[in-house]
Parts: structure tokens; C-alpha cells; sequence
């Protein structure tokens, strides 16, 4: 047994007793808000500080995480914490040096036959994609995508064939989730260029194979690849999106679909299907068209750079007044501004200060909150991860706002899928929580 199989017997045997609190009705039609109701190792969010990746915050994680080789950074040092540095971090609990890191982007390259690029997406996948009209949209591309990746599941090759215990099967799901990650760039970017960009071929954007990061190869996909600020935003991007533990909609979802012994394919592509909602992922998508709306009716910023602070107040009010929520604010659990909306502002800050959308979402971050409040129901008026990032993708020629929830699920994949992998090493049970009918909880509330 391991130590932290170990921690968990033992917490179950001295204090599975123990509560953790009451649950109110309010809780149970609520949205179960507030509820301690999962275990999720690899993160957790405090809704002051915001999420810590292992005990680690975002500022932390950027100052330790290995950054790229110069060999691969046009010549310079990388300044972003790489992705494959995360999810180390998730993996093992331990932040890795740069040998580690650099050992981890060689694995991934390995289960991807050799590349992180185009080449290693069997020929089927594909297929299954342009089956799909091209109205179909990302989201569903990368659900289709993901599918079509699950008859390679050794975790349920290993299930069939029933030689392994219940405990063993997280080698297999770990094999999956590696496999999976693997060729998640090559996905992303098959679905980019399918839908957006025909004009990127295969041919067009050679992706070095040797030592290249894993979201450098996802910018060489997309046709960025040459950018060396393009590539470092998308390394920032795909190491702050990954984990916001385990309540909400794509983590919780991954969940428990892995908790029926689902493979880790089918609980990723689950998983992403509820990232893309609105109310969750699919806002990053959302904050953009709300931006670029608002450009166009104010007519821009004025000459000096500002924009007119009634006009956006005004956009801003008559967005709630239409029935719809201000895209990229509030938080179920937050309570204070996102620090990965920080940490963007600060790349931004650094790299495109004179950018007139970012320009705009630094006025909104003045404006939205007081119109929020003003609404008198909202618990938390400040801005999340989505209010930011769709300006740093737009300046890098990222521009279509369709894609950028694929960009989130690409990152989310390294925290759900390492969840996936200790939830198995820990045994977890098949999830079932308790459900009332209004009834039964009248009656339970007497
Ligand atoms: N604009 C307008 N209304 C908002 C709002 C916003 N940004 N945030 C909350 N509200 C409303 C809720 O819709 C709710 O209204 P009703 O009581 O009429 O249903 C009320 O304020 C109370 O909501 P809350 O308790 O403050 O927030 P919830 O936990 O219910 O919802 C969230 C959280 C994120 C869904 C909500 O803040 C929202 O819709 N934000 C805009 C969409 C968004 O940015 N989502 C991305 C979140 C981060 C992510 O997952 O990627």
C-alpha cells in the first residue's frame, strides 16, 4: 500500500464517522453549493486566495515551474511555466526540475508515435471529424475527436480482459490519460484548421519533433508556432486553465463518469461536454463576442486610448437587462478577482499594454463589478479566468471566439485525467449521492 493509500484507510477508519457539516435545503436545490462531498487531490480552491495546484498558487507555480529550453524559445530562456511542468505537479505532488520536465515532454512524445503533431492521430479520427458539417461546433469536434481516440483504451482493454484488480486498473488509466494528453494538441489543431483555417495544411506547419513542448507543438498546429509570444501565452494559457478542483461542472463530471469504471476517454469527452456550457467554458467564447460587440457600438476607445465609461456601464446594464448574464464575472465559489484573470492581466500588462481590447477589459474591470452589486443578488461581482483570455488570443491571431473553450479543454484534460488516475489508486468508490423528490424533502425538513 501506498502512503497516501494509506492516509486515506486511515482517515476513513478514525474519522469516516465525522461530520463534515450540515446540509441544509437550500444546499440540495441549490446547486449542492457548499456541500463537502468529493476528494480531489490534485487541487483546491479557496475562495479568497483562489486555486492552489497541489498547496501551490498561480504566482507560486510561476515562479518554480520549469520554463521552455532556448533551443525552443527562439533562442531565449522561456519566461512561462510549460504545461508538462503541471502535470508533473498534479501527478506526483512535486514540483519537477527541468531534467523531469523535459523526460515527461519526451514520454508524451513517445505514446504520440513520435510526435506531438499532426502525424500522430490515427487516420480514423480523422475521418470521424469531417464527417461532422463544419457548422458542427468545436466543442462537439473535440467530443467526437476524443471518442474516436477510445477504442486505443487499455484501461478498458485491461478491464475486458479482467486480469487486473480494481486497485491495478489505474496503471492502465494512467497509460490512458498520458496517451490521451499526448495527442491532444494534434486534436485541437486538426479541429482548428478543419473549421477555421483550411489554409494551414499539414505541410504548412511542420511541427519540429525534436524536444518540442507540448503547447508548442499545440501552437505550431494552430499556425503560431513562429511566434515566440504567441507560443509563450499559449504555455501560460494551458498550465493555469488545468485545475479548479473537483465541484465544478467538467471536473465533477469526469468524476463520476470515471467512477463507474467509464475509461478515461469517455470520462474526458464527458467531462468536456459540460465545459461547454455557457455558464461554465464556452463564457471564454462568450466574453469575446461581448467585447468585440461593445467595440463596435461604442465605435472603439477614443483617440487617446480610454473608452467612455457611461456608454460601457450603459452596454453593461442593458446585457442584464436582456435576460443574459455579463460573460467572464462572478463564481460559484470565488469571492474575490480570479487570480488566473491576475496572472493574465499581468502577461498582458507586460506584453500588449497599448492593445485596445485589453484596454477595454481593464475599464470593465472599473465598470462591471458596481453594476453587478447594483443587481443586488450577485454573490460575487469580479471577473473570472474567461473575462481575460480571449484578448490574449486575439492578439496572437487566435481570433475565432468558437474555438477558445477547445483551448480550455486541452488544459482541463491534465487536471481531471491525473484526478482520474488517483481516484483509481485510491479505490473511489462508483459516485452516488442521495436525491429527493420536493416531497420527501418537505418532509425531511419538518
Ligand atoms: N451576470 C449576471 N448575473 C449574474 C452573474 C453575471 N456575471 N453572476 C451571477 N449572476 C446572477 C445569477 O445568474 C443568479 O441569478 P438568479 O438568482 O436570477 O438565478 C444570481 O446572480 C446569484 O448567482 P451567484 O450565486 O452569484 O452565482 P452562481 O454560483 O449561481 O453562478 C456563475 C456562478 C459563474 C454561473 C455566474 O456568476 C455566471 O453566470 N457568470 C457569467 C458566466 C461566466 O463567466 N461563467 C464562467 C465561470 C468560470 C468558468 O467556469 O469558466
Amino acid at each position: 500500500m501506498t502512503p497516501r493509500q494509506a492516509r486515506l484507510k486511515a482517515l476513513k477508519t478514525e474519522h469516516g464517522t465525522k461530520s463534515l457539516g450540515e446540509v441544509t435545503v437550500g444546499m440540495a436545490v441549490g446547486g449542492m453549493r457548499g456541500i463537502p462531498g468529493l476528494l480531489w487531490e490534485t487541487s483546491l480552491l479557496d475562495a479568497d486566495d483562489g486555486i492552489l495546484f497541489r498547496g501551490r498558487s498561480i504566482p507560486d507555480l510561476e515562479a518554480t515551474l520549469p520554463r521552455a529550453d532556448p533551443a525552443h524559445n527562439a533562442g531565449a530562456p522561456g519566461e512561462q511555466p510549460l504545461p508538462e511542468g503541471l502535470l508533473w505537479l498534479l501527478l506526483t505532488g512535486e514540483v519537477p526540475t527541468d531534467a523531469q520536465r523535459r523526460a515527461l515532454t519526451a514520454e508524451l512524445t513517445r505514446r504520440a508515435g513520435g510526435t506531438l503533431g499532426d502525424g500522430c492521430l490515427p487516420s480514423h479520427v480523422g475521418a470521424v471529424l469531417d464527417a461532422l458539417p463544419p457548422s458542427a461546433h468545436p466543442m462537439t469536434q473535440l467530443q467526437a475527436g476524443v471518442l474516436a481516440l477510445q477504442p486505443a483504451s487499455k484501461f478498458s482493454a485491461a478491464y475486458a480482459a479482467g486480469t487486473m484488480t480494481k486497485r491495478d486498473l489505474w496503471r492502465p488509466c494512467l497509460d490512458d490519460a498520458l496517451d490521451l494528453i499526448a495527442r491532444l494538441p494534434a486534436l485541437a489543431s486538426r479541429i482548428y484548421r478543419r473549421t477555421y483555417r483550411p489554409d494551414l495544411t499539414g505541410a504548412a506547419t511542420p511541427v519540429v519533433t525534436d524536444g518540442i513542448d507540448w503547447a508548442g507543438a499545440l501552437a505550431q498546429g494552430m499556425g503560431v508556432g513562429a511566434d515566440a509570444g504567441a507560443v509563450e501565452m499559449l504555455r501560460l494559457y494551458q498550465t493555469i486553465h488545468a485545475d479548479h478542483e473537483g465541484g465544478n461542472v467538467s471536473a465533477h463530471t469526469a468524476h463520476v463518469v470515471g467512477s463507474a469504471l467509464s475509461d478515461p476517454y469517455l470520462s474526458f469527452s464527458a467531462s468536456m461536454a459540460g465545459l461547454a456550457g455557457p455558464l461554465h467554458g464556452l463564457a471564454n467564447q462568450e466574453v469575446l463576442l461581448w467585447l468585440e460587440r461593445a467595440s463596435e457600438e461604442l465605435g472603439g476607445p477614443s483617440p487617446d486610448g480610454t473608452w467612455d465609461r457611461a456608454k460601457l456601464k450603459k452596454y453593461c446594464e442593458d446585457t442584464l437587462a436582456s435576460g443574459r448574464v455579463v460573460p467572464g464575472f462572478g463564481h460559484a465559489v470565488l469571492r474575490q478577482t480570479d487570480p488566473r484573470y491576475t496572472c493574465q492581466r499581468r502577461f498582458a500588462l507586460k506584453r500588449m499594454p497599448d492593445d485596445p481590447l485589453f484596454g477595454l477589459v481593464s475599464a470593465l474591470y472599473d465598470i462591471v463589478p458596481d453594476v453587478l452589486r447594483a443587481t443586488g443578488k450577485v454573490k460575487n461581482p469580479w471577473p473570472n479566468v474567461d473575462a481575460h483570455s480571449g484578448v490574449l488570443l486575439r492578439k496572437y491571431n487566435i481570433r475565432e471566439a468558437g474555438f477558445y473553450t477547445v483551448l480550455f479543454g486541452t488544459s482541463r484534460a491534465m487536471g481531471v485525467l491525473a484526478q482520474g488516475a488517483w481516484s483509481r489508486a485510491l479505490g473511489l468508490p462508483i459516485e452516488r449521492p442521495k436525491s429527493l423528490t420536493m416531497e420527501a424533502l418537505a418532509t425531511a425538513a419538518k
